[in-house]
């Protein structure tokens, strides 16, 4: 009895031994949480703007061939000091082949061979004298082009109309819609006819431009001639009365006698419908194109009558020095200037700005 007693005692015993260790086992701490990360307000990633050049920076960037390509070159002439008979013929040279003009160029030799007797032979000097003598040719001219070209608080109540010519690739639709886009965002009234009714795909073009300016373009009906779309485009714009109406034809060349007097054409259509219209025909020249621009702007001038020039793709060329020739020889002013595709690539003309830039010279 004692025995058995003893053996459930010592059974108990064992079972709560048993239950304590269980107990111990099974009741392990949990282990911790893990620390919650603090929440952090989601920042979106910089956005890199590429900050937005000024026009000058453009223009700089834009003439940087012809000042690199001829102006540098005559820099680097005086920058060996001094100015011998070999050295003059290689100035001659230079400013020859930046196709300056003929006549330009001897008279100013001519007066350059003076004055360097009289003044130190220095580059600065050069450059002032350069600077003053292309600037003196140029500005009479430039003075007399029509403020209503660049700003519509300038113009009277009527419509202008600026009719776009020129020869093949030049850049008149470009200049066109970058033209539109600037004139809209004064918030002018902008028509823009289609005249170039050879190509579809110059419509196409043009059309792209017009949505982006917010212009209201007119485009030719089937069969329709360019003077007709013109004719149209005018008709629209007196209606609506827009502020501008500009005209965009086909390129041609200068020598082709029948595309000039469809263009002729073209302009006299207009008077029917507004006796000073177009109060504007510009001519769009290619830097590029040196010295047979002339020839051509004499061409176009004979037949139409040109009131001023447009002068474009100067980014592309080392010719844009040619510019100051073309405005001596022919009297006409040059209204805006193209340095490149984008929309912001084009504005006024500005002597000042062009030679500074052009010559590297600060004054
Ligand atoms: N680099 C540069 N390219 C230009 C400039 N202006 C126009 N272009 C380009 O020159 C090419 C011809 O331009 P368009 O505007 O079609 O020339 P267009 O005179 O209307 O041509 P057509 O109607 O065929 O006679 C296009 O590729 C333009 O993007 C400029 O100032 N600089
Ligand atoms: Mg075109």
């Amino acid at each position: 009895m004692d025995i058995n007693i003893g053996l459930i005692l010592l059974a108990m015993l064992a079972l709560i031994g048993l239950g304590l260790i269980i107990w111990k086992l099974t009741s392990k701490k949990a282990p911790p949480l893990p620390p919650v990360a603090e929440e952090k307000p989601v920042v979106a990633p910089p956005t890199v703007v590429p900050p937005k050049k000024s026009w000058r920076e453009r223009l700089s960037q834009g003439l940087a061939l012809s000042r690199q390509g001829v102006w540098g070159k005559i820099e680097n002439i005086f920058g060996r000091g001094e100015m011998t008979d070999e050295a003059m013929e290689e100035l001659e040279a230079l400013l020859y082949g930046a196709d300056l003009g003929t006549q330009l160029v001897g008279e100013m030799l001519k007066e350059l061979r003076q004055q360097m007797s009289v003044r130190k032979n220095t580059l600065d000097n050069f450059k002032a004298y350069f600077y003053e003598t292309l600037k003196s040719r140029m500005a009479p001219i430039q003075n007399q082009v029509s403020e209503e070209l660049f700003d519509v608080g300038k113009k009277g109540p009527q419509t202008v109309t600026i009719m776009v010519v020129g020869v093949n690739g030049v850049g008149k639709t470009t200049t066109i819609g970058k033209l539109a886009t600037r004139l809209s965002r004064q918030g002018a009234k902008v028509v823009v006819g289609a005249c170039d009714t050879f190509r579809a795909a110059a419509v196409d073009q043009l059309e792209i431009w017009c949505q982006r300016a917010g212009a209201q373009m007119v485009r030719a009906k089937e069969g329709a001639s360019p003077s007709g779309v013109g004719y149209e485009a005018l008709k629209t714009a007196l209606s609506i009365k827009a502020d501008y109406c500009i005209l965009d034809t086909a390129g041609r060349l200068h020598t082709k006698g029948n595309l000039m007097d469809e263009l002729k054409k073209s302009k006299e259509v207009l008077a029917k419908l507004e006796p000073t219209a177009p109060q504007h025909i510009l001519l769009v020249l290619d830097a590029i194109t040196g010295q047979n621009a002339l020839k051509q702007a004499q061409e176009f001038h004979k037949t139409l009558g040109l009131t001023g020039l447009i002068f474009t793709k100067c980014d592309g060329s080392s010719k844009a020095g040619s510019a100051v020739g073309i405005v001596q020889e022919l009297k006409l002013p040059i209204t805006y200037i193209g340095v490149g595709e984008d929309v912001e690539d084009l504005d006024r003309f500005v002597v000042d700005d062009y030679l500074s830039l052009l010559l590297n010279y600060v004054h």
